[in-house]
Formats: C-alpha cells, sequence, structure tokens
C-alpha cells in the first residue's frame, strides 16, 4: 500500500467547486476516490443519476470531476466521466471494461485503463439491483462505489431499501403510531458476496487509513469489487453541521454501518465495531443527534444524554436486534 502521506498529496480528479451541501459524505469520500485513482493508471468514471451526479456535473454548476479543461498531455492523469441513467452505472462501466480490453489488445491505449461505478443505494440497490447483480456475477473488471445515505436524496429524501428501522423519510412519515420506517435494511453486503464479488468492502473516510488500503485492494482486484461508503446526508439526516465524521464513525461503532471487507478465497474482517452489544456505544449517541430519529430518541432532562423517548421501547428492540442480526451475519461471511 502506497503511504497515506504520499496518497494525500496526489491531486484529486475530484476539485472544489460541486454543490453538494458543505458537509455531505459524498463530497469527503469523492476527494479521497479522487486521489486513490491517480495512481498511474487512466481513470474513466460512470456516474447513475444521484445527489454525488446531479451536484457534481450540472450546467451551469462548475463540473467538478477533472483535473482542468484540457486533456492532461501525461495519460495517466487524464479523466473519463460519463452521466447516463439512473440505475445503470455497473452496465456503462462493463461495457467500457470491454472496450477499453478491446483496444488494448490492438496496441491502440497508451497504457492502462481503471474503470469505476458510482451511484447512490437508491440506484444501485433499488432499481439498479438488477445491473449490480448480473455485473458482478459476470466478474467484471471493475470497482463499484455505492454511497449508502439511506435515501433518495436528491428527488426529495424518500425511503430507500437501506433506510434504518425507525427513519423518517419524505415516505415514511413519524406520526403516534407509525414510527418511521418499519422494513428491516436489504442485506446489501450479503446480496454482493454471494452475487460472487471479488471483493466486497463497506468503509468510510471516517477511518481514512483503513479507507486508502480498501479502495487501494479494491483497485487492484482481479473481477468486481463492491464498496459501500455510508454517507451521512446532512440535509436529509438533519444533523448539525460539522459533525458528518462523528456520525460516520458512530455509525461503525453502534453497528449500524460496520467496517466490513471480504476478498475472495481470503477470511474477512468485520472492524471497529464490537459484536458484544455490551461494549459498543448505546444506538441513542448516534441516533439522538438527527432530527430523522427525533420522535425516537430525546435528551434526558436529568443526565442530558440521549435516551428512547417513552412508549418506543418497542421499535428500539427491534432496531437492537436487526443490529445484532447483521453484524452476526456478517460475521458469518468472514470465514
Ligand atoms: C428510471 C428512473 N426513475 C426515477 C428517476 C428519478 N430519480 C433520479 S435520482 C433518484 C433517486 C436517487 O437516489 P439514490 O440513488 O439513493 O441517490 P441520492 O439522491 O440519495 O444521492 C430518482 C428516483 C430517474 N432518473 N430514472
Ligand atoms: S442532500 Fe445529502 S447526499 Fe445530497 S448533497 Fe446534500 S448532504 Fe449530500
Amino acid at each position: 500500500m502506497a503511504k497515506l502521506v504520499d496518497i494525500v498529496q496526489r491531486e484529486s480528479c475530484f476539485q472544489p467547486g460541486s454543490a453538494l451541501c458543505p458537509g455531505c459524505m459524498e463530497g469527503m469520500a469523492f476527494q479521497n476516490i479522487g486521489k486513490l485513482t491517480d495512481n498511474g493508471r487512466k481513470t474513466i468514471f460512470t456516474l447513475g443519476t444521484f445527489c454525488g451526479e446531479v451536484s457534481t456535473l450540472q450546467y451551469p454548476t462548475p463540473v467538478a470531476w477533472g483535473r482542468g479543461e484540457r486533456t492532461p498531455d501525461d495519460w495517466t492523469k487524464s479523466f473519463g466521466v460519463i452521466h447516463h441513467v439512473f440505475e445503470s452505472a455497473p452496465t456503462v462501466a462493463e461495457g467500457i471494461r470491454d472496450m477499453a480490453d478491446l483496444l488494448a489488445t490492438t496496441g491502440a491505449l497508451p497504457g492502462p485503463v481503471q474503470v469505476c461505478a458510482l451511484s447512490g443505494d437508491g440506484g444501485a440497490l433499488a432499481i439498479g439491483l438488477r445491473p449490480l447483480l448480473h455485473t458482478i456475477a459476470r466478474r467484471t473488471r471493475i470497482v463499484i462505489f455505492v454511497m449508502v445515505n439511506e435515501i433518495y436524496a436528491n428527488t426529495g429524501f424518500q425511503y430507500s431499501p437501506t433506510t434504518s428501522i425507525g427513519a423518517e423519510t419524505s415516505t415514511t412519515p413519524a406520526t403516534e403510531t407509525v414510527p418511521g420506517n418499519f422494513m428491516p435494511p436489504i442485506d446489501y453486503i450479503g446480496l454482493a458476496v454471494t452475487a460472487g464479488a471479488g471483493l466486497v468492502a463497506q468503509v468510510s473516510p471516517a477511518f481514512p487509513k483503513y479507507f486508502c488500503r480498501v479502495v487501494e485492494a479494491a483497485l487492484a482486484c482481479s473481477t468486481t469489487a463492491v464498496l459501500f461508503i455510508p454517507s451521512p446526508c446532512i440535509t436529509g439526516w438533519k444533523y448539525e453541521d460539522g459533525t458528518t465524521i462523528t456520525l460516520a464513525r458512530l455509525g461503525c461503532e453502534t453497528g449500524f454501518f460496520p467496517c466490513f471487507l471480504k476478498e475472495e478465497g481470503r477470511p474477512g474482517q468485520l472492524k471497529f465495531v464490537e459484536l458484544d452489544p455490551g461494549k459498543r456505544p448505546a444506538i441513542e449517541e448516534f441516533m439522538g443527534p438527527q432530527r430523522r430519529f427525533h420522535h425516537l430518541v430525546r435528551k434526558s432532562p436529568e443526565t442530558g444524554s440521549f435516551e428512547a423517548r417513552p412508549g418506543r421501547e418497542q421499535i428500539f428492540s427491534q432496531i437492537r436486534a436487526s443490529i445484532q442480526q447483521r453484524l452476526e451475519s456478517l460475521t458469518r461471511l468472514t470465514v
């Protein structure tokens, strides 16, 4: 692995000027991915429709992707980005991979190409689940990044298949009798492993060294690598400015978004989270600062810490059980 100190000095292909909300985790992830892909290969990204696309490529907003207005003389610094229909990032990336491999056999390319697909969790796991699974099943040599913010953010914060139990979204409103979303999130990591991906991980820039190590491994993978990046959404989750990284860390440590890595043929790992619930921070610490959970959590008038609102104990048991079940099933996948 390249040294962290060298990686941070590389030039990112994601530049300032996007219209992502200040504090959006997607911007932080793209900055880092942009540096990690500056690795001696030409990079081509395919972007489905999601915040990471509409807020970075839409005219007249400055285009945030690339390294200047003209193609750099150095092939390895050159960069391509393609926006296509919502659900097709893996499929379009697969077509580019095939074409690049074909051109390489004719000697038409001056150097190696790496292809990455980027989309939101709605794009990848709802409407785009079929393209995702079939691209994985074909063992296509691409890296698929999925930004998991648990909602369809850019179209109005609707529920997505990854939404946590109890979260309020614009299509799962919280009322006296309905506690927001009541469906457990889809097992997206299990699906990607089962479909046959060469590498599956859930990683966050909140754990920078681990993030860099795993993205580098994904870029070196000889088949499909799928990286899920939990993406706290300041506008949709409704939390205070300046707390994105804290929430991302807590999201992992409380078990909502455990860091995970499984490479084909090797034992996997569950990172930065304890399997024993007694050793994890309370889930209220993660939920409390987010207004999407305010119908469930409040600040205790006595202690000032976050606690379950009276009468909401049943939904808390469901959330805890769902987290424990997820961690145990991920642990089984590490074998
Ligand atoms: C076939 C089709 N259906 C619906 C839409 C509208 N649409 C565009 S983006 C989007 C939701 C994207 O959600 P997600 O992938 O989670 O990304 P986020 O906005 O959260 O970043 C929807 C419903 C579309 N563009 N195409
Ligand atoms: S709405 Fe959420 S995901 Fe979209 S740019 Fe804002 S913070 Fe990021």
